[in-house]
């Protein structure tokens, strides 16, 4: 019996190192807090998925700028694990981005997320750096002309400089760099950014990833990044790496899948998606999340337990993302009254999900 129980230590033991070594981020330099999270992030995510959504504390449903509000929160009592938000104008030196939240905001938000042991995240929809119109743009040669030897090569430096200095500003109380998923060039699958497939070609877009990854990290020594690819749509595993930029410049993947009424198309979509991505972060060690979701308005009032919860009780999920709350015309999760709110609770209560009640600061100083 002692020696059977021993055995099974030595067994657990040997297969906790080698998943701690498959838990490294790709920035060899990435400070501690970042790592501790990265590895912690892949230890919740063997069981549990973190829930998050865009915007959370910015604004919701018939409020905006409140302080401590949140839809999330006002349905379950908790807030969300997991915080997007979005730099969109950072690059223009607006004070608001794109949905008019200040940043100054944003910077305050990433602050309280992280001393209550919340996890932040950044999408990026920047405007083309060659032309001046907006992400979704389709001029197909902006991605040659930034990348390196491009004629307009320095103004996407300007864009990563606006972005150093603004993540330089993210510090926790003594000094330190917050950690933050960065999730750059996003749904680079789809046809709608100027970054995306029928824009550049493989190589280009791996140029213009590996750039960016190298340039925050060499030259702005920014190393609190968990880097996030996510893409849109994909059929196979040759079309999901077909842009992948490689394991040293990658940390987290993922994809980003809307409902769209027909929720059979949208379980079958998922599971296709959600097999790929499982093999891909097998087979690469990396941190698979269902970057973005939502069925617009979620006029279904069990969506959550029923269409949603069963793919992530399938499927390894780090974090899955709703997106915002805007208006009564574009929001993604519930609030008080709402149609599936009641089903939301559940999913909430459900012990597969991981809301900021069960997180604690430490997510960011001590392993699991
Ligand atoms: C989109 C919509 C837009 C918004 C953009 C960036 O999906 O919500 O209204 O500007 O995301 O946040």
């Amino acid at each position: 019996m002692v020696t059977g129980s021993l055995l099974f230590l030595k067994l657990i033991g040997f297969a906790g190192i080698i998943s701690a070594q498959n838990t490294s981020l790709s920035d060899k330099a990435a400070t501690k807090e970042t790592q501790i999270l990265y590895s912690n992030m892949h230890k919740l995510a063997q069981t549990n998925v973190i829930f998050g959504h865009q915007d959370d504390l910015a604004y919701g449903l018939g409020w905006a700028y409140e302080k401590g509000r949140s839809d999330v929160k006002s349905v379950t009592g908790s807030y969300p694990g997991v915080y997007g938000w979005e730099l969109g104008h950072l690059e223009l030196d607006s004070a608001k981005n794109l949905d008019g939240v200040p940043f100054k905001n944003i910077i305050s938000y990433v602050k309280t997320v992280y001393s209550r042991g919340g996890i932040n995240e950044f999408s990026w929809h920047f405007d083309d750096p060659v032309t001046g119109a907006t992400a979704w743009s389709t001029p197909k040669t902006t991605v040659k002309q930034i990348i390196p030897g491009g004629d307009h090569h320095a103004a996407y430096v300007k864009y990563l400089d606006k972005f150093a200095l603004f993540v330089n500003q993210l510090k926790g109380p003594k000094g330190e760099m917050i950690p933050v998923i960065f999730r750059p060039l996003h749904e680079h699958t789809g046809g709608w950014f100027w970054w995306g497939n029928k824009e550049c070609t493989p190589e280009e877009y791996i140029a213009l990833w590996r750039f960016t990854v190298d340039y925050l990290r060499e030259n702005k020594k920014l190393h609190n990044l968990i880097i996030g690819y996510s893409a849109a749509g994909y059929a196979t595993e040759q079309d999901y790496l077909e842009r992948y930029p490689g394991d040293n410049y990658v940390d987290i993947i993922g994809f980003d899948a809307y409902m769209d009424k027909d929720a059979a198309y949208f379980k079958s979509d998922l599971n296709n998606r959600y097999q790929i991505l499982e093999k891909v972060a097998t087979e690469h060690h990396k941190l698979p999340a269902l970057t973005e979701t939502g069925y617009i308005l979620i006029p279904d009032p069990n969506w959550w337990t029923q269409v949603l919860l069963p793919a992530l009780k399938q499927y390894k999920t780090a974090y899955v993302l709703t997106w915002r709350n805007w208006k009564t015309e574009h929001y993604f999760a519930p609030y008080p009254g709402q149609a599936s709110a009641a089903d939301f609770k559940k999913f909430y209560a459900d012990p597969k999900m991981i809301f900021q009640n069960k997180l604690k600061p430490t997510i960011y100083t001590q392993n699991l």
